[in-house]
This record gives structure tokens, C-alpha cells and sequence, in this order.
């Protein structure tokens, strides 16, 4: 039998690492990209040999040439783009760095472009699936984080865009997560909005990393016919 293959940004923890697991479980090649590489070689422990790992920037345009290149050299297809890899700092807009908003840009819309742009060819000919992971700050705008939900704003116009150029060719999906309890901001300054974020992310039932690999699965596990295009799961608090 040929097992569908899928790549997954930002596999080395949290959604990344919980999709990678739970879909080579459930019968996938799984190509894992990340920077930290030591974490996807513990983390490729616990699958079975239908895994790659491919040390990826997804801001190296070259780094995304060669995890396409590797998938389809490894596997001879790509059938599902997770694109996960993300970044979001927490700081009023009169706080924040420079750096830290063009670097949310270069991750989380002009990384995710990469991916779509080199990925594109091989989910044409297989009739793939793309899942954005995307934000409910995708669909709001909150303070503190301005320029995040800026950037996944642009993720649902991605989105959105792609459903409707790509129709019966390439399913299209963004998943937009509300808190779930990774290591996402660890990346943020230290300071008293992020502190009060991290005590309502942890100090509350907010989501699991598994929560939301289980709603990517059964995003793929849909027959031809039917498209689920949004996602949006929130703690029940
Ligand atoms: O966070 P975390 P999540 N090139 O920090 C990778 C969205 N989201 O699982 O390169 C390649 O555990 C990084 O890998 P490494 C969020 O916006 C979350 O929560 O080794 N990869 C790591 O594996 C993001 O899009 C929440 O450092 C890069 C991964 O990204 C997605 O969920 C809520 C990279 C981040 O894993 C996964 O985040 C929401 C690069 N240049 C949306 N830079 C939430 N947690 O509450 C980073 O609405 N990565």
C-alpha cells in the first residue's frame, strides 16, 4: 500500500510535534522541519521508519527547496502541507521591537509562502491538502498582540485565496487554534502582558497540543467530496 505523505513545519514541539506523532500513527510518511534539530531526533524515536527529518528555516528559501526535494527524493510525493511553523511576541505596540515584528512577518506569512510556493507542483499532482495553522487571531484583532493577528490575518487571506483558485485541485484548510498550552510564548519578552497571558494559558483547562493534531486528522480523514476549509477551536472556558 502507498501511504500518503506529510509535511510538517515546526515539528520539533507543541502542535507540530503532536501532529507528526499522531499522523504517522494513523498510516502517513511524516517529513519533519525544524531548526532545532536535537528535539526532531528525539522526537523520531517515538515513530515508525516512515519519517524524514529535514533541519529547516522556513525563512531560507533554500532550506524549503530542500525539504520539498528531500520529501519527494524519500517518499516520491507530497500530499498534505501542514504549515505550522509560527511565532507570536506579546507587547503593546509602543513597546515592541522592530526585529520581533518582521521576524513574525518572516515566519509566520513569508515562511508559510515558501512552503506553498515549493509544495505547490507536487500537491497539484497528488491533489493534496494544505492546512494553515492559522489563529482565532486570524478572525479578531486583541491588543498586545497587534502585529501577530496581523500576520494571521494574512494566513486567512492565504487561505481563503487558495480555496478559492485551487478548488476541486488542492484542498485548503486553515486551523485556528485559541490557547493551547506549548511552548509559544517562550519567544515572548519577558514583561507584564505576556505574564498575564502564560497565567491564563497554564493556570486554566486551555487546549492540548493533541486537540488540535486530532481536528488536522480529521480535516484529512474527510472523503474527496468534502472540504473543510475552517477550523476554530477555542478552550470551553
Ligand atoms: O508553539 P511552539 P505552537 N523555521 O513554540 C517552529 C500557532 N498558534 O505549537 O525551528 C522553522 O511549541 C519551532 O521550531 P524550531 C502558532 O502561531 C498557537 O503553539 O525548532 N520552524 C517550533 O517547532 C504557530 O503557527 C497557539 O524552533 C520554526 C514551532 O515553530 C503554531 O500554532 C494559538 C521557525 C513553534 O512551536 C504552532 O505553535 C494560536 C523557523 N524560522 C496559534 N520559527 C497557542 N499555542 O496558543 C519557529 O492561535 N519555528
Amino acid at each position: 500500500m502507498i501511504l500518503k505523505t506529510a509535511i510538517i513545519t515546526g515539528a520539533s514541539s507543541g502542535i507540530g510535534a503532536a501532529t507528526a506523532k499522531l499522523l504517522n500513527k494513523n498510516g502517513y510518511n511524516v517529513v519533519l522541519a525544524a531548526r532545532r534539530i536535537e528535539k526532531l531526533d528525539v522526537l523520531s524515536k517515538e515513530l515508525d521508519v516512515n519519517h524524514h527529518i529535514v533541519q529547516t528555516d522556513v525563512t531560507q528559501v533554500a532550506d524549503v527547496e530542500r525539504l520539498v526535494k528531500e520529501s519527494i527524493e524519500k517518499f516520491g510525493a507530497i500530499d498534505v502541507l501542514v504549515n505550522n511553523a509560527g511565532l507570536g511576541m506579546v507587547a503593546p505596540m509602543h513597546e515592541g521591537k522592530l526585529e520581533d515584528w518582521h521576524r513574525m512577518f518572516n515566519v509566520n506569512v513569508n515562511g508559510l509562502l515558501s512552503c506553498i510556493h515549493k509544495a505547490l507542483p507536487h500537491l497539484l499532482k497528488s491533489e493534496g491538502t494544505v492546512i494553515n495553522i492559522a489563529s482565532v487571531a486570524a478572525h479578531e484583532v486583541f491588543p498586545n498582540t497587534v502585529v501577530y493577528c496581523a500576520t494571521k490575518h494574512a494566513v486567512n487571506a492565504i487561505t481563503v485565496g487558495m480555496r478559492k483558485e485551487f478548488r476541486d485541485k488542492v484542498k485548503v484548510c486553515n486551523i485556528s487554534p485559541g490557547a493551547v498550552q506549548t511552548e509559544f510564548l517562550e519567544q515572548s519578552a519577558v514583561n507584564e502582558q505576556t505574564k498575564q497571558m502564560k497565567d491564563y494559558f497554564f493556570n486554566n483547562e486551555t487546549l492540548q497540543s493533541e486537540d488540535i493534531a486530532e481536528a488536522i486528522l480529521d480535516v484529512l480523514s474527510k472523503p474527496k467530496r468534502v472540504a473543510i476549509n475552517e477550523v476554530i477551536i477555542r478552550p470551553n472556558l
